[in-house]
């Protein structure tokens, strides 16, 4: 039950390229443009956040160079920003991405407010290597455990996230669920010949990977599904994005003798109209809590082939939207992807699957379920 009531929110975030840092970015445009006023609050300007207007603003956590630190103390000087802009800007909410430090910052800046007399509530929303992989470092535990415990409301991106926070940890919390969305008026490019052109032959087929091209993603069973393909169907491979496993990837490439096929196109922010001319998404990731690229793909009328590991299987639909398949099943990914791009009339058939099961995701479908947190906390 939502009433027009209106906020000022304090969003906090990674700014960088990844799932966690896009949709709280993209969540606070969205509140903003319903009217809330939204305060961005990191190390650096969000990634995507390229729209300003009255109701956005961003504010910079800097930590001072001082000698005496070997490592920078960046959650206290993420405390001390909360509790100023909580102050000077009088947020009503912080909602937080990430446990670590968001969350753990989030409670100290809501103990010192208390003593002052201001009670701020704070939401914690769960992406998944907060858990699913820092989760997993004992010398976290203590901290990512009090963080769930004692924010207002706890959410998590996906029934498989939420699950695998309660197997690990000692949950006292209740876990919503509120999944990732996309905002699918993004997601108009159709038609963009002279893109696809200059991607591609006209006689191949675009495959696409996005990703922070981390361990957990597995980019080397991109290239190898990549190279059993190739060997049947005439098309291009697109990397998007960039991170610690990029040189080793480019080397696979060299060895698989790949390098005319395959594009590293580096980061992109604006990944629709890439994602519009392409035909087939991999992901063959160890595990995805929910999978936002994949969603994003299927927005733009892409299956995907993925692992059936953590939150995917929420997201990507087995033998309807894409294909699901082991950790590491390279043959089989590349079977089922070849089954799709030589088959006309069934590549459209998921395509057209999978653009309409993106749509329930769509932004004005999941919106509503964060303003009612909101609503109900500032009963
Ligand atoms: O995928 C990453 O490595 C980045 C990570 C993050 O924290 O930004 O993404 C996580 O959050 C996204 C948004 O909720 C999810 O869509 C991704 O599945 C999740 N990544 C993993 O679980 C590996």
């Amino acid at each position: 039950m939502q009433t027009n009531k209106k906020y000022k929110i304090g969003i906090i975030c990674y700014p960088t390229y990844g799932g966690s840092g896009v949709v709280a970015t993209e969540l606070g445009m969205a509140l903003a443009e319903k009217g809330h006023e939204v305060h961005f609050i990191s190390y650096n300007q969000p990634f995507r956040l390229d729209v300003f207007c009255d109701k956005i603003s961003f504010h910079e956590v800097s930590v001072p160079d001082y000698p005496l630190f070997e490592y920078i103390p960046y959650e206290h000087n993420l405390t001390a920003k909360l509790v100023d802009v909580v102050l000077h800007e009088k947020l009503n909410l912080l909602h937080v991405h990430y446990a670590i430090p968001h969350a753990s910052a989030a409670l100290s800046a809501k103990q010192i407010l208390a003593s002052q007399g201001i009670h701020i509530p704070i939401i914690t929303t769960l992406h998944g290597t907060d858990i699913t992989l820092l989760g997993k470092d004992k010398s976290f535990k203590s901290v990512i455990e009090f963080a769930i415990n004692n924010s207002d409301v706890v959410t998590a991106v996906s029934k498989s996230l939420k699950q695998e926070t309660l197997d690990s940890f000692n949950i006292k919390k209740e876990i919503q669920v509120v999944p990732n969305f996309i905002d699918s008026s993004l997601y108009k490019y159709e038609n963009n010949p002279n893109l696809r052109r200059s991607l591609a032959k006209d006689d191949e087929k675009i495959i696409i990977h996005i990703s922070n091209f981390r361990k957990v993603k597995r980019v080397q069973d991109v290239l190898k599904v990549f190279a059993k393909i190739k060997k049947e169907i005439p098309s291009k491979l697109l990397l998007i994005g960039d991170g610690p496993e990029r040189l080793e990837m480019e080397e696979l490439c060299r060895n698989l003798d790949l390098c005319d096929h395959i594009r590293f196109i580096g980061k992109l922010k604006a990944v629709e109209k890439i994602l519009s001319v392409s035909d087939l998404f991999l992901l063959p990731s160890e595990t995805e809590s929910f999978g936002l690229v994949a969603l994003e793909a299927m927005a733009s009328k892409v299956p995907v082939i993925s692992t059936n590991t953590g939150g995917l299987p929420e997201v990507n639909k087995d033998g309807k939207t894409g294909f699901l398949l082991n950790m590491g099943d390279v043959d089989g990914m590349a079977e089922k992807a070849i089954f799709l791009l030589s088959n006309k009339d069934k590549l459209k058939e998921f395509k057209e699957c999978a653009y309409k099961h993106a749509m329930q995701f769509d932004l004005p479908n999941i919106l509503p379920m964060y303003e009612d947190i909101y609503e109900n906390l500032s009963k």
